[in-house]
């Protein structure tokens, strides 16, 4: 096999704000897997107030950047549709806040590059969770109850920043919520287009840090709205 069939991976990282921890996110994520071709960081500074876009560029990732704040969502679609025109074979979404394992990035990637699934969602109640409040636990098995009874779609956590997307996949999930119900929206798209898609264990952690900045589990009611909008407003297929 010759280096330019291997599979080219776009670790797409949505930042806001994140000056103090952005330089130790980025210098954790591996720059190169065995097995491919290349392994490129994305770096989508959402309108940062802060030294966020500066500090990524000191690690020599690649950088876009939105002029505003958009929301996690845009910021997303911003890093998707940069691995769409760049012909990537696959993606992984890996938030800026250092709570993902980035030993786990291989592990997501490995279902979606063997061809069996389009997406690979992390999954932190199969696998081990770190500091999490258990208001936050409550909130999220109400995410999965509400996941499952409008998008019908059975998962074992929702809104879980770290997950794998084939190239296949990215051409179906386009995202159209910019803020936090992006995540609900992608599992919605999952199931309407009826993707194949697994979830692998991954390992959460819950810092000071994150969970200072994190979100406030009253957002979660103003998800549950606005996704019930984007139900009445999406059509079947
Ligand atoms: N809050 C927020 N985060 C954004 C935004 N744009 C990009 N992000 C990034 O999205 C990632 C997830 O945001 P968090 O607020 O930590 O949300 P979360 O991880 O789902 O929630 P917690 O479990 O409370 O940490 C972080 O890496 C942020 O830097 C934005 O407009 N607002
Ligand atoms: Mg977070």
């Amino acid at each position: 096999m010759t280096t330019k069939s291997l599979p080219r991976v776009a670790v797409i990282v949505a930042a806001y704000n994140e000056e103090k921890v952005i330089a130790e996110t980025l210098s954790v994520v591996p720059k190169q897997l065995p097995g491919l071709a290349d392994l490129d960081v994305v770096l989508v500074d959402d309108g940062s107030r802060d030294a966020t876009l500066e500090n990524a560029r000191a690690c020599g990732v690649i950088t876009l950047h939105h002029s505003i704040n958009r929301g996690q969502g845009a910021a997303l679609e911003t890093g998707f549709e940069y691995a769409r025109r760049h012909h990537y074979d696959a993606v992984v979404t890996y938030d800026a806040d250092g709570q993902h394992n980035p030993d786990e990035i291989k592990d997501l990637l490995k279902p979606v590059l063997s061809g069996e699934y389009d997406v690979a969602l992390g999954s932190r109640f199969i696998g081990e969770t770190q500091g999490m409040s258990s208001s936050r636990k409550l909130i999220i098995r109400g995410g999965i109850l509400f996941t499952r009874l409008i998008s019908r779609i059975r998962v074992s956590d929702t809104h879980n920043g770290f997950r794998a997307l084939s190239s296949a996949a990215l051409q179906q999930v386009r995202l159209r919520e910019d803020r936090m119900e992006h995540a609900s929206e992608i599992l919605d798209i999952i199931a309407r287009k009826n993707l194949r898609f697994t979830e692998v264990p991954v390992t959460i952690t819950y810092t000071d840090y994150s969970m200072q900045k994190g979100q406030r589990n009253s957002n979660a009611l103003k998800i549950a709205l606005n996704m019930l909008m984007y139900k009445l407003t999406t059509s079947k297929r």
